[in-house]
């Protein structure tokens, strides 16, 4: 991707430049543009307006256009990566409702094939499990932002035991509180600190492998 594509997609999604996202993705992938180049800005977009929120530069009608913006922008390139088979089930835990980040990653994840029923958010623990049965889950994901709530990842481990699902769904967690420490701790098979990395990982999960992806240095 060159500078004025970069800039034209940062600005989109930074700007909330909603009506003209599912245009802009689709100019980039007639360029033949990377869906994965495409998520990395994305991804550099929606931290620099995370941070500005937080700061409180903008305030969260802005921060809502963003969102929308970033999931138009991935619309065309829905299932046009290749043909993953897996099936995914993503949600962010009960009592935490920041969904930003859940949003990119099944965005990218739809973007690579993957089939994804998506929870949303606050989502009540014992649901994981019943989704993940019902619609016959490789991969259960669960995030969440606030510590507080990081213990119920291992609670939604412990129903996965409980309910004879462990040989047969692999679970990976994730959100910015998580580390490879701590997922590794709780016995989960994976962890990714972005949306890319996630794609890394679930064709690793895919392949029955574990692994555990930080990102890397100004890339969070
Ligand atoms: C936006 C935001 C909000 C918005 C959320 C809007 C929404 N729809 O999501 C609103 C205003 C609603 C909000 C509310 C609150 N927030 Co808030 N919020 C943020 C903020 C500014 C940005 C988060 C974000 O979207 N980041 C951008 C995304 C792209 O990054 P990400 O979520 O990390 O996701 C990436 C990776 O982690 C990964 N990933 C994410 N999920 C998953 C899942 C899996 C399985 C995998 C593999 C990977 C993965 O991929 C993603 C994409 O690359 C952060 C501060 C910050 N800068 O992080 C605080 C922050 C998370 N909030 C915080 C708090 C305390 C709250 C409130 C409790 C505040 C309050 N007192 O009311 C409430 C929460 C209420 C609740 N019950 O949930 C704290 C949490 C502190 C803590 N450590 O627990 C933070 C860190 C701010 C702070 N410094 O104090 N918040």
């Amino acid at each position: 991707m060159n500078e004025e594509q970069y800039k034209m997609v940062y600005d989109c999604v930074v700007n909330g430049k909603v009506n003209d996202a599912t245009r802009i993705g689709e100019s980039l992938k007639a360029a033949g543009i990377d869906s994965k180049d495409v998520g990395k800005v994305l991804i550099d977009a929606m931290n620099n307006v995370g941070h500005r929120y937080r700061e409180r530069e903008i305030a969260l009608p802005q921060l809502i256009l963003a969102t929308h913006s970033f999931k138009k922008m991935l619309v065309p390139y829905v299932g046009s990566s290749s043909d993953n088979s897996g099936v995914v089930v993503m949600g962010v835990v009960q009592n935490d409702i920041h969904d930003i980040g859940k949003n990119l990653v099944v965005g990218m994840l739809q973007v690579y094939g993957y089939k994804v029923h998506d929870l949303g958010k606050d989502v009540p623990l014992d649901k994981f499990t019943e989704q993940a049965k019902a619609t016959g889950a490789n991969i259960l994901g669960a995030g969440t932002l606030l510590t507080a709530t990081m213990p119920e990842l291992e609670t939604i481990l412990e129903k996965m035991k409980a309910a004879g699902m462990r040989d047969k769904v692999k679970f990976m967690i994730g959100g910015a509180p998580i580390t490879t420490t701590f997922a590794k701790r709780i016995g989960a098979d994976g962890y990714a600190g972005d949306a890319i990395l996630t794609v890394e990982l679930v064709a690793q999960l895919m392949k029955g492998n574990q692994a555990y992806l930080a990102a890397s240095e100004g890339r969070s």
